[in-house]
């Protein structure tokens, strides 16, 4: 079986989405991002994955991978069937793998990264400028499509409806790009994506707690 190590909300989530849209049962393992032990067992983190960073998916073989760009291309690969990715050889196979990339580098990396992890001392001045010139790449491809890539849900909009929710906390108001806030709203209207969701919040709660 499939196993995840995730972090409730964080990147990982998208692969969770991946994973329930799927329809592809796995084992959750939750590894903590800032202490990297794994909660199950209080072991360290980085013994499963030396970048100490989520996701790491363990595969059948006991192989970890790590990134979620591969991670999601991954496990839309298990199942096929699910359509979470066009096949290798579709020229939308590359459409996916520019967006998967967009995200992790121009939202993840240069935004929600350093906003959540560094201390505000001034430098988050220039992400802060950028991301609205970023955030509006995708907001005028959605603004006549319903999914990223091609006609139906992709690893791609699992992986960009992580980084909309996390903007909010983040400080960004995606209402300013209506295109935005619809598509999220879509996108939280899947059982899919409501089911993770709902799962990590309450871990997260208990965490908090
Ligand atoms: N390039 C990686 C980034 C992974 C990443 O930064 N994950 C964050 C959570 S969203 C993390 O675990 N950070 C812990 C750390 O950097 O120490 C990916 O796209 O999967």
């Amino acid at each position: 079986m499939l196993q995840l190590y995730f972090f409730p909300m964080a990147c990982s989530l998208a692969s969770r989405i991946a994973l329930l849209e799927a329809g592809i049962e796995a084992q959750y393992h939750l590894a903590h991002i800032w202490t990297k032990q794994v909660v199950d067992d209080g072991s360290d983190f980085r013994a499963i994955s030396p970048k100490g960073a989520v996701p790491v998916l363990v595969l059948e073989n006991g192989d970890r991978l790590t990134e979620s760009a591969a991670v999601l291309q991954y496990i839309a690969d298990v199942k096929p069937e699910a359509g979470l990715a066009p096949r290798f050889g579709d020229p939308d196979r590359y459409r996916l793998q520019e967006w998967l990339s967009f995200i992790g580098a121009e939202i993840h990396k240069a935004f929600l990264y350093p906003t959540f992890w560094y201390k505000d001392d001034g430098s988050l001045a220039k992400p802060r400028a950028r991301i609205a010139q970023t955030l509006s790449v995708p907001a005028m491809h959605l603004a006549n499509r319903e999914f990223l890539v091609g006609n139906s849900f992709t690893v791609a909009d699992a992986h960009l409806t992580w980084a909309l929710l996390l903007l909010r906390p983040a400080g960004v108001d995606i209402a300013q790009w209506p295109a935005l806030s619809s598509y999220l709203e879509r996108m939280q209207a899947r059982p899919a994506v409501r089911e993770a969701i709902a799962t990590e919040m309450a871990l997260r709660k208990t965490m908090a707690a």
